[in-house]
């Protein structure tokens, strides 16, 4: 069946971006969920400055259960204990759904399954902007359509949103919710609009009626404090902001105020520019069946060492440090490098470095995943236009429950800025140790 062209769909020089704004659900406590499954449905509140057992710090995240109690991000832990107790503190004859599980922020871990999703990310889009450590931005334009998916009213750009979504639920474990929009901040609107679990699309013909009833606070750029200014206008609503005369906003907020009324009339054609140059580039691979096999473990590292090389190569990476990663089942991971003397192009070395890192502790281990990754890049600057983009895997078996290892592959950022959020816990770097092993090697 021939494919339908939306109505809105612009078929000019410049067709409509597909983007993507993907947020984490409750991230932090998400994030306590997936090693702790007891928690999945309960409310969990994870504090800031907080100790088990003690009444200081601040809420950093709730599970959507615990917000029904009235528990919200940066209130006091004090304040949320009164509105939900810790569940040890209960009488035995209190009702424990009435109760919460408290935990205390574990930044190194939550970066570590951030990195997860960073990576299949990365995977899925040609260029992806992190702008915190559980929100970024993609362009899938070129891999996706605003066109009606064969037999179905849904665009195939919604289908690809729902494929980003499920591998993010089935690699790693934790929700997200994605707004699909032909621009960033209408995305990210509409990522935010059916948390958590969300997939929101905004065709091309539909951001104005998307926007329009919508608090003018939503509209990119309206804090509390335009919000209260622009009321005093009479503009509540992004439609209201939309309607109002372009003149007027610009002669009462400058440009800014011109800006605004182009938002609130859903253009934003900024682009979704790449984060940075990487900072490592790595592959790993797991195994259906955990091994401790030593020539399985050895040809696995050989074919990672290759890839890895190869991928330098190709971007003019040089790196000093060559490094492994090793998973033991369920969820240890150890991390081990080697630091040279000075940068190198050296696919041999990658190969021998590693594969000695893995014979010289783990010969005999059995192993669920390993890794292979360079860093300390420097780059020639030859390759610069390759260098900020992110080379796509190859569709290589990804599905754990295949009968190929999984494999997956992954460069390094530099840390991004913060985006719109608050300054606490909010780098992206990515850590190299998970599941309380916080003492290893850094690769960087
Ligand atoms: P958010 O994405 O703002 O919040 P969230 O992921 O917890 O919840 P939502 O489902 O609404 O997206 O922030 C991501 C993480 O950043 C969050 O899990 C904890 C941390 N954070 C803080 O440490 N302090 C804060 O004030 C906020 C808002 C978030
Ligand atoms: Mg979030």
């Amino acid at each position: 069946m021939a494919e339908e062209t939306l109505p809105g769909t612009t078929t000019d020089e410049r067709p409509d971006r597909i983007v993507l704004h993907v947020d984490m659900d409750c991230f932090y406590a998400s994030c306590e969920r997936l090693r702790e499954p007891a928690l999945v449905g309960e409310p969990v509140v994870v504090g800031m400055g907080y100790e088990p057992g003690e009444g200081h710090g601040a809420v950093a995240t709730a599970s959507y259960e615990a917000r029904k109690f009235g528990v919200e991000s940066a209130q006091p832990i004090s304040t949320a204990l009164d509105r939900l107790p810790r569940l040890e503190d209960i009488a035995p004859d209190d009702d424990p759904a009435e109760a919460g599980y408290y935990r205390t922020v574990d930044i190194e871990f939550y970066k570590s399954v951030a990195a997860e999703v960073k990576e299949i990310l990365h995977d899925c889009a040609d260029v992806v902007r992190e702008v915190s450590i559980d929100e970024a931005y993609l362009d899938v334009t070129d891999r996706t359509a605003w066109d009606l998916a064969p037999s179905d009213d849904r665009t195939l750009a919604e289908g690809y949103a729902r494929y980003v979504k499920q591998r993010i639920a089935r690699e790693v474990g934790v929700p997200a919710s994605i707004g699909v929009a032909p621009n960033m901040s209408t995305a990210k609107i509409a990522s935010d609009f059916d948390k958590p679990d969300g997939l929101v699309v905004v065709r091309p013909g539909d951001v104005r009626s998307f926007l329009e009833p919508l608090p003018v606070e939503e509209v990119h750029g309206v804090g509390p404090v335009t919000a209260r200014e622009l009321g005093s206008f009479g503009i509540e609503t992004a439609g209201d902001l939309a309607a109002a005369d372009a003149s007027v906003l610009e002669s009462n907020f400058g440009s800014r105020g011109r800006e605004l009324h182009e938002r609130a009339r859903g253009y934003d054609d900024r682009e979704v520019t790449p984060t940075g140059r990487p900072k490592s580039l790595s592959r790993e691979s797991a195994f259906t069946d955990p091994t401790a096999d030593p020539s399985d473990k050895r040809e696995v590292v050989r074919a990672l060492a290759a890839d890895v090389a190869d991928r330098a190569q190709s971007r003019g990476a040089m790196y000093r440090t060559i490094g492994i990663k090793v998973v033991v089942p369920p969820f240890d991971i150890s991390t081990r490098a080697r630091s040279l003397s000075g940068p190198v192009d050296d696919p041999d070395l990658v190969e021998s470095v590693a594969l000695d890192l893995l014979d010289a502790e783990f010969r005999e281990t059995r192993v669920r995943k390993l890794g292979v990754r360079v860093s300390n890049l420097s780059f020639s600057d030859a390759d610069q236009s390759s260098l900020d983009g992110w080379e796509s895997s190859q569709p290589t078996q990804s599905d754990s429950r295949g009968g190929d290892p999984d494999s997956k592959e992954s460069d390094e950022h530099a840390p991004s800025d913060g985006g719109g959020k608050t300054e606490t816990e909010r780098e992206t770097k990515q850590s190299q140790t998970r599941r309380g092993q916080s003492s290893l090697v850094e690769f960087d």
